[in-house]
């Protein structure tokens, strides 16, 4: 298929250089398994599973059946004041696999409304307790919590902020993130050193007093930032911390959740309860959008005072729990179960972690990190160019290796199929090291 670059102009394309994309467009015409098909004929190898969405394959047969059925049955329901059985389904059967103590679900379309929805729900729950002047929101330096003004102002990413300086919220402050070479290079798993920067919040605590602070968001393992695990014992010290100042604590699981760290969330792989949960992207398996945000029975609580023919939460998407979105969640949930996927997952982990430390040892390379089936390999930097080798290391595998990687400035990420062949895995490391070889 020939493209005619003039025909892409009018698309203002998402976290893209548009103009040097547009130039020499990677367009995806396919999708099948594991692998891409581009408009030049090639079939090219998925090494970060869409973006962190598509664990169990492309065009999963179970779930497109699913939603081919569902859009021809009941293509859209009213939303508020209404619903149909499959949403309410929906929210039983994550709750139950939530950790113990969620009762609830909310829907949204995806992580950066359901990052927004568990800030707001923080707030309300203070107030709805009595505890209005909770209005402090903590975040941390290197978070990633997708694009709104909620999750962008409690983000910790500098260039998604930049543009946006006195109009994020006020009220926030960052942790400092946990990513010290010195410390944790090419660790496997949780690094040993770092537990201690949580105790930072005790700092903010004492600083604002803890009586004033809603919320703690972070992610379980750090993933936009290329792939920071949490030191050993650094989320148990957040939320002891959460609890002496009764501070809600918020997993951001937009990536760590159903099987991407082996089990259906983060917060059971760590042993870490959080107070709420974001979810989106292998929920349905990137299928259809959609987000959830789960939330403890405490929570929900807070909230189920008043009058009971009165709205309770002032907050909802029209598309919230869509009818389509919600068949390919389902579905996606039922081929987890069916395929026993999580531990599949599980024990491909030792697989990755092998071979992405292979390139420990290449000149170029500055740490290599790993948690469950995330992994980030950190070159580094052209003098004077930073991002420059990453973003030319992204091309090159594409054009010339058949493989679609991500790459955070010259951090290259790596998100494997929780249900990929081992020998992929290799396949795709034993590339990386020759387009790594190949670039100045
Ligand atoms: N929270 C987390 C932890 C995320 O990773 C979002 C919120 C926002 O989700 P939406 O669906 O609004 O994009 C994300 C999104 C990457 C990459 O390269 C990561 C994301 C999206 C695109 C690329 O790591 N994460």
């Amino acid at each position: 298929m020939s493209i005619n670059t003039a025909a892409l102009e009018s698309y203002w394309m998402p976290f893209t250089a548009n103009r040097d994309f547009k130039k020499n467009p990677r367009i995806i015409v396919g999708a099948s398994g594991h692998y891409y098909q581009t408009a030049d004929g090639r079939q090219v190898y998925d090494a970060f599973s869409g973006l962190w969405t598509s664990g169990l394959g492309h065009c999963h047969p179970k779930i497109v059946e699913a939603v081919q059925q569902q859009v021809a049955t009941l293509d859209f329901a009213m939303s508020f004041q209404a619903g149909h059985e499959k949403v309410f389904q929906l929210a039983g059967e994550l709750t139950e696999m939530a950790p113990e103590g969620f009762s609830q679900c909310f829907f949204t379309n995806s992580g950066s409304e359901s990052v927004d929805t568990a800030l707001k729900i923080a707030l309300a729950c203070h107030r709805a307790r009595g505890e209005g002047h909770r209005t402090r929101l903590i975040g941390r330096e290197r978070g990633y919590h997708g694009v709104n003004f909620g999750g962008m102002s409690v983000g910790g990413m500098s260039p998604n902020r930049k543009a946006f300086g006195a109009s994020l919220l006020p009220c926030v402050d960052h942790l400092p993130h946990t990513h010290n070479l010195e410390h944790n290079a090419f660790s496997k798993g949780q690094p040993g050193w770092g537990a201690h920067l949580a105790d930072e919040l005790e700092r903010l605590a004492a600083l604002h007093d803890g009586s004033n602070i809603a919320a703690v968001i972070v992610e379980p393992v750090a993933g936009s930032t290329g792939v920071l695990p949490p030191p050993a014992g650094y989320l148990q010290r957040l939320r002891e911390i959460c609890d002496k100042y009764g501070i809600l604590l918020i997993f951001d699981e937009v990536i760590t959740a159903f099987g991407r760290v082996g089990e259906p969330f983060a917060a059971l792989r760590f042993g870490v309860t959080p107070d709420i949960i974001t979810t989106a992207k292998g929920l349905t398996n990137g299928v259809i959008p959609m987000g959830a945000v789960l939330v403890r029975n405490e929570v929900y609580d807070s909230f189920m005072q008043g009058p009971g023919q009165m709205i309770e939460l002032f907050h909802g998407y029209t598309y919230s729990g869509h009818p389509v979105a919600t068949a390919a969640g389902l579905s996606t949930l039922e081929v987890y179960r069916q395929e026993d996927t999580f531990r599949q997952a599980r024990e491909l982990e030792s697989h990755f972690e092998q071979a992405i430390h292979s390139l420990d040892d290449h000149r170029r390379v500055m740490d290599v990190r790993n948690f469950g089936l995330m992994g980030a390999v950190e070159i580094e930097p052209r003098p004077d160019a930073a991002g420059m080798r990453g973003m030319e290391m992204h091309k090159k595998c594409f054009w010339e290796e058949d493989l679609v990687i991500r790459n955070g400035m010259d951090v290259l990420q790596f998100s494997p199929f929780l249900n990929s062949r081992p020998q992929d895995m290799a396949m795709t490391f034993e590339k990386i090291r020759k387009v790594l070889d190949s670039i100045d």
